[in-house]
């Protein structure tokens, strides 16, 4: 039911590596690979306090302004481009990326060790992009899309994967108010599409759901509104969950750019 969740963490094809770095900024992009697992990240200093992710990016691209996060929740299929700042932290020091999500070995996902001092002149502008905000009053056609267990399967609408049937169709460029509701931990995927969060539960948009995703996250019971826009070319795509498991549960359907 919650899918397979292993007990070795991997970065890059490797268990709980350790990358030396010098004592400065570095960008990382972060990728949640995980069959089943949603992470939460977090950045232990040996001494000292804990350091922070800032946010730059997010699956779409770069963010308006950096987001500064104590803690990252990522889900399968998620990213996150992200500035580490090491020159917080002493030379000799090591920085641990741990997983509050779970303890034991899967509590741990990699360490740094810096190693060296570093002339870091580099900052992160406090404006990054402009990225398009869409007006929810101007989406005239809204879908529900309903992520739920159905007594013997995952389904989508209350439907097992049909390969002949289509959840919608839209044409190239539209955007449309999507509203997705869940009973359970679903990472909900759209090819050929951007997301952007318009609720959550009602409310502002989560603190990790800023900017164009293509990947949401859903905890049971939620609902979120999102503004959906299809930028692929005229075909036939998928949404699913990107729970590996509960796709191959049949968690899946199609839609249409015609
Ligand atoms: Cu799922």
């Amino acid at each position: 039911m919650n899918g397979v969740l292993g007990d070795v963490i991997l970065v890059n094809g490797a268990p709980w590596p350790v990358l030396d770095v010098g004592a400065g900024r570095y960008r990382f992009r972060i990728l949640n690979a995980s069959n089943a697992r949603v992470y939460q990240l977090a950045l232990t200093a040996g001494s000292g306090p804990p350091l922070t992710f800032t946010q730059i990016g997010t699956d779409g691209g770069l963010l308006a302004a950096p987001v500064d996060h104590p803690t990252l929740q990522i889900a399968p299929a998620q990213r996150f481009d992200v500035v580490i700042d090491f020159g917080q932290v002493a030379v000799g020091d090591t920085v641990t990326m741990v997983n509050q999500a779970d303890s034991g070995p899967a509590g741990s996902v990699m360490r740094f060790r810096v190693t060296q001092p570093m002339h870091d002149t580099t900052s992160v502008p406090s404006k990054l992009s402009t990225p398009d905000v869409v007006d929810p009053a101007t989406l005239t056609t809204h879908r529900s899309m309903r992520f739920h267990w159905g007594g013997g399967s995952w389904q989508i609408n209350g439907h097992d994967f049909d390969p002949k049937s289509s959840e919608a169709t839209v044409r190239p460029g539209d955007t449309e108010l999507w509203t997705i509701s869940s009973d359970f931990h679903h990472p909900v995927h759209l090819h050929a599409a951007g997301l952007q969060v318009l609720t959550r539960n009602g409310g502002a948009p989560g603190r990790w759901d800023a900017g164009w995703k293509d990947t949401v996250l859903l905890g049971p019971g939620d609902e979120i509104q999102v503004a959906a826009r299809f930028s692929g070319y005229p075909g036939r795509y998928m949404l699913h969950c990107h729970n590996l498991e509960h796709e191959d549960m049949s968690m899946m359907a199609n839609f249409h750019i015609v």
